[in-house]
């Protein structure tokens, strides 16, 4: 296995909008740290390119999708300059091959954050605001089908984001009993609680500095942006689709796909 060569691989698909077959159908060893090698790979390949990471995500945070993975541990990937939109913006879907959405909540620190062993209140001690926003996941794999090597060095499937106008100051705000609802076209698609991610989205922070430590020994610094994982089920999206997404107390996330 060459990870340089898998990387432009994966890169590449993104890069000219193709879908590839999974990795791992011809390299079925990768190991877990060998896919975060690839994504990182990537992530250079992007930077030369002149592409900046704008934000970390967090992905498979709800017990359902972990479940579904086979996997007790959630992943993480990297959102891009490119990849962000704001409320009330039109996308264009033919840059996307079969785009699926989800409601999220980003936080943004005021403070470093590191170590294994994080608790849900330090977290919130050293959040500076969050804001409801919405992700945008496109695999680049056919059918949207991968193991969890695969979407690791996918940047797991990261490809768009929709930042909500508002950002909220955590006080005042319970941030596992935030409610949402997804509506495609006048229609209610799908509801949830911010409690399935991790039981608190802040729960997802804490995850991340873990993840990081292990990894590396690296932490979580003032000013990062995390996206701390989907509240609900993604939806499919279409092209001409007018998306609404409603955030309990945060107001409203639009975006239309044309
Ligand atoms: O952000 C996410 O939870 C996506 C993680 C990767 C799995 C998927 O593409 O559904
Ligand atoms: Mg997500």
């Amino acid at each position: 296995m060459n990870i340089k060569e898998i990387a432009k691989h994966v890169y590449n698909a993104e890069d000219s909008h193709y879908p590839i077959d999974r990795i791992t159908a011809e390299s079925n060893d990768i190991t877990i740290d060998q896919a975060y090698d690839i994504q990182e790979e990537v992530i250079r390949l992007k930077e030369n390119k002149g592409q900046r990471i704008t934000a970390y995500k967090m992905g498979l945070t709800s017990r359902g999708k972990m479940e579904q993975m086979g996997v007790n541990d959630p992943i993480h990937g990297k959102v891009y300059d490119y990849m962000e939109k704001y409320d009330g913006e039109t996308l264009t879907f033919d840059g996307y091959l079969h785009p699926k959405v989800e409601a999220e909540l980003v936080f943004i620190l005021k403070d470093d954050i590191k170590g294994e062993d994080i608790t849900i209140d330090e977290v919130m001690e050293r959040t500076e605001s969050v804001i409801p926003a919405l992700e945008i996941i496109d695999s680049r794999y056919k059918n949207f089908k991968f193991t969890l090597p695969d979407v690791i060095a996918d940047n797991t499937s990261a490809k768009g984001v929709v930042y909500g106008k508002e950002k909220f100051i955590p006080e005042g705000h319970e941030l596992e009993n935030i409610s949402v609802s997804i509506h495609t076209n006048g229609e209610e698609k799908i509801t949830g609680m911010s409690s399935a991610v991790l039981g608190h989205p802040a729960e997802s922070v804490a995850t991340l500095a873990k993840m990081l430590y292990e990894r590396n020994g690296s932490g979580l610094k003032k000013g990062d942006v995390i996206f701390t994982g989907g509240m609900t089920e993604a939806i499919h999206l279409n092209k001409g689709d007018e998306v609404v997404t409603k955030f309990e107390g945060m107001g409203e996330v639009k975006f239309s796909i044309s």
